[in-house]
C-alpha cells in the first residue's frame, strides 16, 4: 500500500520547479496508481505507478510513451497540447522505489477535463479528429522507437482461450451468475476471429496506434474541443481498428462502461455518424480501403475482447482490473456484450454510415 509520504519523498525525485504543497490521489484507470501533484509555487503534475503486474517490460513502457510524446511536440497542430514527461534528478523518465515499482511524472494540462459518457454530436466529432490525427501524426514517427509492450494485446483467439482456461478453473456458483454471458461469448465467437485471421493475412498495414483510445483519454477545452490524448500506457504497433472500435465503444454509448442500467445500453447513430466525420477528415487520407472496409467489424471486435476480458477477470475472481465491488467485472460484462447486440441490431446502417464518411463505395 502506497502511502502519501511515499509518494511525497517519490515526487522529490523528479525534477519540480518547487517543494510540494499537496499529493491527491486521482480516480483514473483501472490498472496504474495516479496522483495529482501541486508545488508550493502552484504548478501541477501527474505522478504515476505502473501496474507490474500487467507491464513486466515498464522501461519500455515509459520508453514508448517518452518517444510517442517527444514526437508529438515535433509535429502536433498548435491547437492541440501534448503531455510530456518530467525526468528525474538522474537524468531518467522513471525512478524505481524501494519495492521495485516503477513510477514516472507527467505534466499536467491545464483548463482541461475529461468526460465520462459523451453529451453532444461536437464532442464527439471533435474526439474523432483528435483521435484521427493521434494515427495520422504517429504515422510518421520510426516504428522502431516503438516496442511491443503487451505482446498479443488485443489477439482475439488469444484472449478466448484465456477466457476458456477461466471458465474450466471458475467455481460452479461465478459460472451460473455468468452463464448469459459464456452463452453470449461462444455465439459470437467465429465472428470476432475474423479480424485476427485478417490481420494474420496482411490484409492491413501496422500503424503505430494508442490502443487504449477510449473518452476518458481525451482532454477537452471548455468548449468542448479536443485537447490531448493521454494514457500512453498502451501505445503500440497494431492495426487501427481497434482505436477506432475503442472510441466508438466509450463515445458512442448512453452510459459508462460499467453501468448497472445495461439492458438500456444502446448504440448512439447520430454519434457514431458525428465520430466517423470527424475521424474521416483526419484519416481520410491515410487509411486504405481495405481498412476502412473492417472499421465497422474493429468497433464489434473491441467491444467483444472488453467484455470478454471483464468476464475472465471475473471467472478469475478479479485478479486484473481494479474493481469496487465483488460482482463489478461481471457487471461491465454484461454492458459491454449488450452494447454489442445493439451494434449488431445497426450494423447494416453503421456500415452505410462509416463508408459514407470516408466517401467509399463498398458492398
Ligand atoms: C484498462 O487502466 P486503463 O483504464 O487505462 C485496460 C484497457 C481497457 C480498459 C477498459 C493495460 O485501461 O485495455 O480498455 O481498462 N488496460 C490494460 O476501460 O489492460
Ligand atoms: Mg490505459
Amino acid at each position: 500500500m502506497v502511502t502519501m509520504k511515499d509518494v511525497q519523498f517519490i515526487s522529490n525525485q523528479f525534477c519540480v520547479a518547487s517543494n510540494l504543497e499537496s499529493v491527491a490521489p486521482l480516480e483514473s484507470g483501472h490498472i496504474n496508481d495516479t496522483f495529482l501533484i501541486v508545488t508550493k509555487n502552484n504548478e501541477r503534475y501527474v505522478l504515476q505507478k505502473l501496474n507490474a503486474n500487467v507491464f513486466n517490460d515498464v522501461v519500455s513502457v515509459i520508453s514508448n510513451k517518452v518517444n510517442v510524446s517527444k514526437h508529438l511536440l515535433k509535429v502536433q497542430d498548435s491547437k492541440y497540447e501534448t503531455i510530456t514527461f518530467i525526468e528525474t534528478k538522474d537524468k531518467a523518465y522513471y525512478h524505481m522505489d524501494n519495492n521495485g515499482d516503477y513510477w514516472n511524472m507527467m505534466s499536467f494540462i491545464p483548463n482541461s477535463n475529461t468526460v465520462s459518457v459523451a453529451n453532444n454530436e461536437k464532442l464527439v466529432f471533435e474526439a474523432g479528429k483528435l483521435y484521427g490525427d493521434f494515427i495520422s501524426q504517429t504515422a510518421t514517427l520510426p516504428a522502431i522507437k516503438i516496442k511491443e509492450t503487451l505482446p498479443n494485446f488485443h489477439n482475439v483467439p488469444l484472449r478466448f482461450s484465456q477466457f476458456e482456461i477461466a471458465l474450466q478453473n471458475t467455481s460452479e456458483s461465478h459460472k451460473g451468475d455468468a452463464m448469459e454471458a459464456i452463452e453470449f461469448a461462444y455465439r459470437c465467437r467465429d465472428e470476432m476471429f475474423r479480424l485476427a485471421a485478417l490481420k494474420e493475412e496482411g490484409a492491413f498495414p501496422m500503424r503505430i496506434v494508442h490502443n487504449d483510445a477510449k473518452l476518458s483519454n481525451i482532454l477537452f477545452n471548455e468548449n468542448d474541443e479536443g485537447l490531448a490524448v493521454i494514457d500512453l500506457d498502451t501505445v503500440m504497433p497494431g492495426i487501427v481498428h481497434f482505436d477506432f472500435g475503442d472510441s466508438i465503444r466509450s463515445i458512442c454509448t448512453n452510459m459508462v462502461e460499467d453501468d448497472g442500467d445495461f439492458e438500456n445500453v444502446s448504440i448512439k447513430l447520430d454519434y457514431y455518424e458525428a465520430f466517423c466525420r470527424g475521424y474521416a477528415e483526419s484519416t481520410g487520407s491515410i487509411l486504405t480501403p481495405q481498412e476502412v472496409k473492417y472499421l465497422p467489424l474493429g468497433a464489434k471486435t473491441i467491444i467483444f475482447i472488453m467484455g470478454l476480458r471483464f468476464l475472465t477477470d471475473y471467472l478469475n475472481g478479479n485478479t486484473y482490473y481494479k474493481i469496487k465491488y465483488d460482482t463489478h467485472n461481471l457487471v461491465r460484462c454484461k454492458n459491454q456484450f449488450k452494447l454489442l447486440e445493439s451494434v449488431q441490431l445497426h450494423y447494416d446502417e453503421i456500415q452505410r454510415i462509416t463508408y459514407e464518411a470516408y466517401g467509399l463505395d463498398i458492398s
